[in-house]
């Protein structure tokens, strides 16, 4: 008997909740369900990122103070995915201690999670790929997931500043990741910009492989 097609994407934002914050890989549930993870520097925009998309204000954590993020965030998106915030990486205060959990943490993380179809790499074009976020990347490419990068507060520049600092983070990326989805989608969560073109990425990320299956 042949497998049924996959349903079709739904239309509308799907409902989402907030289900844990894992602080040891032995929290991450146990659920196969196709899964996408926001990941980037610390006050990059990743939970503003998740709540947009899901059109829920509280449901990740935004804060003023960087680095707020600790736990890995996990969100039951329309009963049938997981979206996953991740703590953000490069604040200055962080301690040597605290990094070294956070390494471990992402390390068990990106080689445990056998569903994660893709990660979402946040990354602020005016500050272009940062040494940090070079090093995610190999991470990444070394556990075979695919990345895809997302410009964030693009409302913070205009016109020719604006397309010029898309282009030369884009032009940084083919080199940094051979896995990296490329071209760089940019959204601002504060006008709504990309929003709907990266919803439409991610569904098709997460329906893809379920055809394959
Ligand atoms: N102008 C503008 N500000 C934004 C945008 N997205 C996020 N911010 C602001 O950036 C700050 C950090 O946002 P968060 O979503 O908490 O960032 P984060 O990456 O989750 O930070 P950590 O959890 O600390 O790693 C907040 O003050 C947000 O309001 C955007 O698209 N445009
Ligand atoms: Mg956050």
């Amino acid at each position: 008997m042949s497998t049924p097609p996959s349903p079709p994407p739904p239309l509308s934002i799907p409902t989402a909740r907030f289900v844990l914050g894992a602080v040891d890989a032995r929290q991450f549930p146990d659920d196969a369900s196709a899964e996408i993870a926001f990941v980037g520097r610390s006050n990059v925009g990743k939970s503003s990122l998740l709540n947009r998309l899901l059109n829920q204000r509280q449901l990740a954590r935004v804060s003023r103070t960087p680095g707020r993020t600790r736990e890995i965030n996990f969100f039951r998106v329309g009963e049938r995915w997981w979206f996953v915030d991740l703590p953000g990486y490069g604040y200055a205060s962080v301690v040597q201690q605290q990094r070294s959990v956070w390494d471990r943490l992402l390390g068990d993380y990106f080689s445990q999670r056998r569903n994660l179809r893709a990660v979402i790499l946040l990354l602020d074009p005016r500050r272009g790929l940062t040494e940090l976020d070079q090093e995610l990347l190999t991470h990444l490419d070394h556990h075979g997931i695919p990345a895809l990068p997302v410009a964030t507060k693009v409302d913070k520049m205009k016109g020719n500043e604006r397309r010029q600092a898309l282009r030369l983070l884009g032009e940084s990326l083919p080199q940094a990741s051979p896995f990296a989805l490329l071209p760089v989608m940019p959204v601002s969560t504060l006008t709504g910009d990309g929003l709907p073109q990266l919803w439409e990425r991610l569904q098709t990320l997460l329906a893809d492989r379920l055809q394959e299956e």
